[in-house]
């Protein structure tokens, strides 16, 4: 009989279908090509996969701009090829989680359309409309992707909200017909056989709506302060629970804004969410500017943000654990070497991501240690965080500057198509693939790696087997160790008398660590061949049991 909570044993596999397989050669990746692939992703050992928004969206954000709630792409296919992945991953025993955007809805969106066209209209109140203030807007709110957050409207001459782009018009939560209305979209995927939900930018959905000026220039913590963490967000989480209680459904939040002191406010054992994702380590490199305004990151930093949240989460709740995903750069170009100790690397840092207590979440292309993509212009980018960035970077610094930026953190890097072998289009479409292919993928895909017992691929399938053979390392303690082995990243999982030691080198240089030395240890796991007890090689990854 399955453990209730499957999902604290379970590693998620992220699939962004439009980069993950092109099915029917029209170069944008679909249903089909997910069910054509269903064989790898079982071939991974993982439990359940995440896709991202597959609904009809003019895809203004990559499909986070839903126009209709309850149907599918057409690019994507139809409802009866959604069918189908239900039954072939329920039949391969892989769970499914759909991605549903909650926060803010597309303005082609029935609801918005009839929203906008008077004050007196029965769905004026789905949304946020304010008058402006002497002919300007509300307030000083900045959107995610540049420019305001509130858009006029000349047909009834008032604002309305909009914390992403102007084609993605906040929803208002504080009315409850359309609370309403989006827990029959709950229970229409869920009676589908859905089995867990991620909720977008959940975190928004109670803000601020007394709209005060925000008083701070850093975006995240505009975003903490003002967009998140409103006053009613317990009360519409416990109301998003209930349905997902009556099918025993997942969910896990996505939340800009949650810090450790409130993370637990989405978690309530009775009323919250099952998991959270937190950006602790995902904005350490962002300065005050947000995504476009890189700093450099500390390793000291990097680990305490993990101490921090096991910390806050770990006895009440349950963590998730990510690295990459479709909304930031390849991890392995991120926090590793993706030039000199690519391998090496790329393995370090999945050692680091299946041994961490929390549910893990692998992004599609992280287990081949797929890097970031070369744009060579803005043009050639898909994504409007990036475009509008653009507009906004263009009056100060030059497009190369700007690329440099873009090159480093954008999310095009994460939204290249998945490379399975080194046919034309890495296997990805036989027709001309919707956005730029990276160049190394020739050498870096499925194919080639699929028997190679030495890959990146194969690594990860043994890491997962160690972490689902193990349950040490599923609800074993997590516990930092501070050492003065600078580029070492030291912990200890414990679970009863059973302790292991995990050592993760996160610099290119060889360390020898006289605290590692010191203790008696047996070598159980690592990304070397050949053990080496007294040295930690660069980017090496190895996990011990210590008695
Ligand atoms: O890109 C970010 C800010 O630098 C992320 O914080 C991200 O925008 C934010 O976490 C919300 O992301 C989610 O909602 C967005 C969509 O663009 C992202 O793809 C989605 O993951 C709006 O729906
Ligand atoms: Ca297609």
């Amino acid at each position: 009989m399955e453990s209730k909570d499957w999902w604290k044993e379970a590693v998620v596999y992220q699939v962004y279908p439009r980069s993950f397989k092109d099915g029917n050669g029209d170069g944008v990746g679909d249903i089909a090509g997910i069910i054509d692939k269903v064989n790898y992703i079982k071939s991974l050992g993982v439990n359940a996969v995440w896709i991202n928004p597959i609904y009809p969206s003019p895809n203004v954000d990559g499909g986070y701009d839903i126009s209709d709630y309850t149907g599918i792409q057409p690019e994507f296919g139809d409802m009866h090829d959604f069918d189908r992945l239900v039954k072939v991953l329920h039949e391969k025993d892989i769970k499914l989680v759909m991605d549903l955007v909650l926060n803010h809805s597309s303005s082609l969106h029935p609801w918005f359309i009839e929203s906008r066209k008077s004050k007196q209209n029965p769905y004026r109140d789905f949304y946020f409309w304010r008058p402006g203030k002497k002919n300007n807007v509300p307030n000083n709110w900045p959107s995610f992707f540049g420019g305001s957050a509130w858009e006029f409207d000349p047909l009834t001459e008032e604002y309305y909200l909009h914390l992403f782009s102007k084609e993605q018009p906040d929803l208002n939560w504080e009315h409850e017909p359309l609370r309403t209305a989006v827990k029959e979209i709950m229970r229409f995927w869920l009676d589908k056989g859905v089995d867990g939900l991620r909720l977008d930018v959940i975190s928004a959905i109670s803000k601020r709506t007394d709209f005060p000026d925000a008083d701070t220039q850093d975006f995240n913590e505009t975003i903490e302060k003002y967009y998140a963490n409103g006053p009613r967000l317990k009360e519409f989480i416990a109301e998003l629970k209930q349905v997902a209680d009556e099918y025993g459904a997942f969910t896990i939040g996505e939340g800009p804004g949650i810090t450790p002191l409130n993370a637990l406010d989405y978690l309530d054992s009775r009323n919250g969410l099952s998991l959270i994702f937190h950006f602790g380590h995902m904005f350490l490199d962002q300065g005050p500017g947000g995504r476009f305004d890189p700093v450099s990151w500390e390793l000291d930093e990097f680990k305490n943000v993990f101490k921090k949240w096991n910390d806050a989460i770990s006895e009440k709740g349950w963590l998730s654990i990510f690295l990459g995903n479709h909304d930031f750069a390849r991890l392995v170009s991120r926090w590793g070497n993706d030039k000199d100790f690519h391998s090496e690397s790329s393995k370090m840092l999945l050692t680091l991501l299946l041994t961490m207590p929390g549910t893990p979440f692998i992004f599609q292309g992280d287990e081949i240690g797929m890097t970031n993509l070369k744009l060579n212009s803005v043009s050639e980018s898909k994504d409007i965080e990036t475009l509008r960035g653009w507009e906004q970077a263009k009056q100060k610094i030059s497009e190369e500057e700007f690329l440099k930026k873009v090159n480093y953190a954008g999310r095009d890097n994460a939204r290249s198509p998945m490379q399975w072998d080194n046919s034309a289009n890495g296997g990805f479409t036989t027709g001309k693939a919707w956005m730029t292919l990276n160049s190394n993928r020739s050498v870096i895909n499925v194919a080639n790696e699929e028997h190679d017992p030495d890959s990146i691929l194969n690594y990860f399938r043994k890491m997962v087997t160690v972490r689902k053979e193990n349950k040490i390392l599923m609800y074993g303690i997590y516990e930092s160790i501070q050492t003065d082995d600078v580029g070492l990243f030291l912990y200890y999982r414990i679970l009863g008398l059973e302790k292991w030691l995990v050592a993760l080198n996160f610099s290119s240089q060889h360390i020898s660590s006289l605290f590692l030395n010191s203790i008696a240890k047996e070598r159980l796991v690592g990304n070397y061949r050949q053990e080496d007890l007294m040295i930690i090689r660069p980017w090496e990854a190895v996990v011990f049991k210590v008695d």
